[in-house]
């Protein structure tokens, strides 16, 4: 068998799908609603891992937005392209819901670089069978998973992607690692922007991996590949801001005895002074408030993460409207201890809205960090 991802993706789309009967349910394995490199890999990897074990029972990869928003992520089109894998043999949030209407299937998901199915997709999907993830565990889905004998791997790593590697090497790796190989430079070039080349929280999973990479791509340069991936995902010149600040987003409910506070969470590559200056502070007002409004929001934050001077800085600006202004001072206060918040700027964006911007003296802690934090202060409140 010489399987490659690209004859795997191939098969689906032009003989698995046609000939599906409805009688089982689509079995899908989907990453989370930012669809970063390593949610779109984990999915492609899994999947494809997957098919080499059992090609019967095929599994589809999904990235977890709309097909059209995939041109806003530089580094994950570059290293698609990289193994020749064109974006009309993936799977997008709305491929789904019309195949699920097309053939009246029940909706069988995998979940990858999350643990709660998110976006569309949870309308959409009927039961959680698997889930590999590097996020706060929530608990669920335990009883279901046992049942239907799914992984559910929830461990601290850089990358999801080295999970879900170290889970299939395991089983098949001794029999299928020719096959198996096709994809690693996916994982790989996940890997190399999590942990910044392996410097940076670099843990059990993603050594084990390295050592994978290490001795079947010895052709590829790391730090060369690390470095065009970087470049690709930094690369936001054209943009509107909106695309800028919808590019790795993610949207949170954290409850309230009272209410639900609904918080949106835009992850941006560049600091808050450079998107003032390409856009004005206008256009960041007018912007962040139709976010707020399209997605019925309570409050808007920007996490920033960029490199000044060799040194690796984050910024966390919080966007509030007047309803929300008290809401959003008191989850400050209480957040700010841990992040280490030093204010540099508030600013009255127009009559009505208020933008709170901070240094983040805390660098190690990122939106998988930031998230939960915010849900304890909103829950203590
Ligand atoms: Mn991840």
């Amino acid at each position: 068998m010489s399987e490659t991802v690209l004859s795997f993706l191939r098969y689906l789309k032009c003989s698995y799908l046609k000939g599906f009967a409805n009688t089982s349910p689509l079995k899908i394995v989907c990453g989370n609603q930012s669809a970063d490199l390593d949610s779109v890999v984990s999915a492609i990897s899994f999947a494809y891992f997957s098919y080499l074990k059992d090609p019967r029972n095929p599994i589809l990869p999904v990235v977890n937005i709309p097909r059209n928003d995939l041109d806003l992520r530089r580094d994950i089109v570059s290293v698609l392209k990289r193994q020749s894998i064109p974006k009309n043999l993936l799977y997008f949030q709305e491929d789904i819901r019309d195949l699920k209407r097309q053939f009246g299937c029940k909706v069988e998901s995998i979940l990858v670089d999350h643990n709660d199915p998110q976006s569309d997709l949870k309308l959409i999907i009927d039961r959680v069978i698997g889930i590999i993830d590097h996020h706060e565990d929530l608990g669920l889905y335990k009883e279901e998973i046992a049942q239907s004998n799914g992984p559910r791997i929830i461990t601290t790593t850089g990358s999801c992607s080295s999970l879900v590697l170290n889970y299939w090497y395991d089983l098949i790796g001794p029999e299928s690692v020719a096959q198996m190989k096709d994809s690693f430079p996916l994982c790989l070039g996940a890997a190399l922007i999590d942990t910044s080349n392996f410097k940076f929280k670099v843990e059990e999973a993603d050594l084990k991996v390295l050592g994978i990479y290490k001795k079947y791509l010895p052709e590829v340069n790391f730090e060369e590949y690390y470095k065009q991936i970087r470049e690709a995902k930094d690369d936001i010149s054209g943009f509107s801001l909106k695309s800028v600040l919808k590019k790795d987003y993610k949207e949170f409910v954290f409850d309230k005895s009272s209410s639900p506070v609904r918080c949106g969470i835009a992850s941006v590559v560049k600091p808050l002074s450079w998107l003032r200056q390409e856009y004005g502070i206008e256009n960041i007002d007018h912007t962040c408030s139709e976010l707020l409004k399209e997605q019925s929001q309570d409050i808007f934050l920007i996490l920033t993460s960029f490199i000044k001077e060799n040194t690796f800085l984050r910024e966390i600006a919080f966007f509030a409207h007047p309803d929300t202004i008290h809401l959003c001072d008191e989850i400050i206060s209480q957040v700010s201890p841990a992040l280490k918040l030093k204010p540099i700027d508030e600013v009255q964006v127009s009559s009505e809205n208020c933008l709170k911007a901070f240094d983040q003296l805390n660098v190690s802690a990122s939106r998988k960090q930031i998230a939960p934090c915010i849900e304890r202060a909103v829950r203590s409140l």
